[in-house]
């Protein structure tokens, strides 16, 4: 018997809508990127709260504030600004802040930055999240993902001189995982105490990159190879506000070398295997999420390309009318699983896109996976070739003035 592959031409665009009501409150519903202002059922009245973060929702001391009024559930407005590597940094926010570094919080009128400070400012105004930045159960912790931290930039971003030089700051990185591991049996549940609270905001931004990093630069697993660690990812996953806040693997280990300064590989074929899955898929399984997909996944990327796909097709480099049919290709095999053979020549213009999807910026992480295997999978109908390689001394190809809405 021969199986005949059954092919589709490319939906129009308005088609294409009709397969997607995907929507979020982005105001009082479930945590989101793109919003800003947040309610959580009450009014603007009572916004005493502005925080002022990064356009690409990756800043990782601005996510541990986040993550904070999310929990806390403070109602709060959101300016966005643009970091230095993406582009031209807002004269509004320099005369504001002139270092222009995020976070920053206004809190009834007072400017607060550096992250620490600003949740000392908000416990004393809201309470504090489980127990206090200054408790003693919690110092030692916070004190504890500081060494993690260092011991992660030791390895990850300066060469190795020598291959026993590469071991040592491995070694050295695993020994503080190892307290980290310890820390976390301590207590009956999951967190770094006995309920959820600031310690697991504090931790969660640079765990999430450490993740991501040492998978694709190093070929190692910190989720996979410490059972406590998956624990305490599985519990972070359980709720929605760190959903919401979530990025994937393929975000942070592009957006990573321009903010640290480089990133090392080690080139050990376990290193090779994870960065080509990374780049080129399969995205499912990979370790950087583990809770069910949502039903709604395909719908909600639909939803967000369609959004944004005059902008899209704008920055792309190749010509505008290529990439609207290629992506429309692309989005027909997203909702309809049949293969759509995209134009001649739009390979490299699927994979310029599949490359720049930003999550949570974007949304979020299983939609991702799942355009990006459209693409992916539509990009190999045509042909084989990859996209301009990503930046990594800078990332203004993403800069955000280029996706205004105009
Ligand atoms: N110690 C500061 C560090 C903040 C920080 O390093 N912010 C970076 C972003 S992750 C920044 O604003 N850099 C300037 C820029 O990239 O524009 C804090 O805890 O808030």
């Amino acid at each position: 018997m021969t199986s005949t592959a059954t092919t589709i031409a490319p939906l129009s665009w308005s088609e294409l809508e009709a397969l997607t009501d995907f929507k979020v409150d982005p105001i009082n519903g479930i945590t989101n990127a793109q919003t800003r202002l947040r309610l959580f059922g009450q009014t603007e009245a009572d916004v005493r709260v502005t925080l002022y973060r990064d356009h690409h929702a990756w800043c990782p001391y601005c996510q541990k504030i986040w993550l904070w009024l999310e929990e806390k559930q403070i109602p709060y407005r959101i300016e966005k600004v643009t970091m230095f590597c993406y582009g031209e940094k807002e004269s509004w926010y320099k005369r504001k802040v002139p270092s222009g570094m995020l976070p920053t919080v206004e809190l009834n009128g007072r400017l607060i930055t550096e992250s620490d400070d600003i949740l000392v400012a908000l416990e004393q105004v809201f309470g504090a999240l489980g127990l206090g930045m200054k408790d003693p159960k919690v110092l030692p912790l916070r004190y504890l993902e500081r060494l993690l931290f260092r011991a992660w930039c030791a390895w990850l971003c300066y060469p190795s001189s020598s291959t026993q030089q590469e071991q040592r700051n491995r070694d050295q990185f695993i020994g503080i995982v190892a307290k980290v591991e310890a820390a976390l049996s301590a207590t009956p549940g999951p967190y770094f105490l006995e309920n959820f609270g600031t310690v697991d905001v504090i931790f969660t931004p640079y765990v999430e990159r450490m993740n991501a990093s040492l998978y694709y630069y190093k070929g190692y697993s910190l989720r996979e190879a410490n059972p406590r660690f998956a624990d305490w990812f599985a519990a972070m996953e359980s709720r929605f506000t760190y959903r919401g806040t979530q990025s994937d693997f393929h975000t942070h280990v592009h957006d990573l070398p321009p903010q640290m300064g480089g990133c090392w590989e080690n080139g050990e074929p376990q290193m090779e295997i994870n960065k080509a899955r990374v780049d080129r898929g399969p995205w499912e399984g990979l370790p950087d999420v583990t809770y069910p997909e949502p039903e709604t996944s395909r719908a909600e990327a639909l939803a967000r390309v369609i959004k944004h796909r005059d902008n899209l097709i704008r920055v792309n480099p190749a010509d505008d009318a290529l990439v609207d049919t290629a992506l429309r290709c692309a989005l027909t095999n997203l909702m309809t699983h049949q293969a759509c053979p995209p134009p001649p020549e739009s390979d490299v213009a699927l994979r310029y896109l599949r490359d720049r999807i930003s999550v949570p910026r974007d949304m979020s992480i299983y939609a991702a996976k799942r355009l990006r295997e459209a693409l992916e999978t539509t990009a190999a109908l045509a042909g084989d070739r990859q996209g301009p390689p990503i930046p990594i001394k800078h990332r203004r190809d993403q800069n955000p003035a280029d996706f205004a809405k105009p």
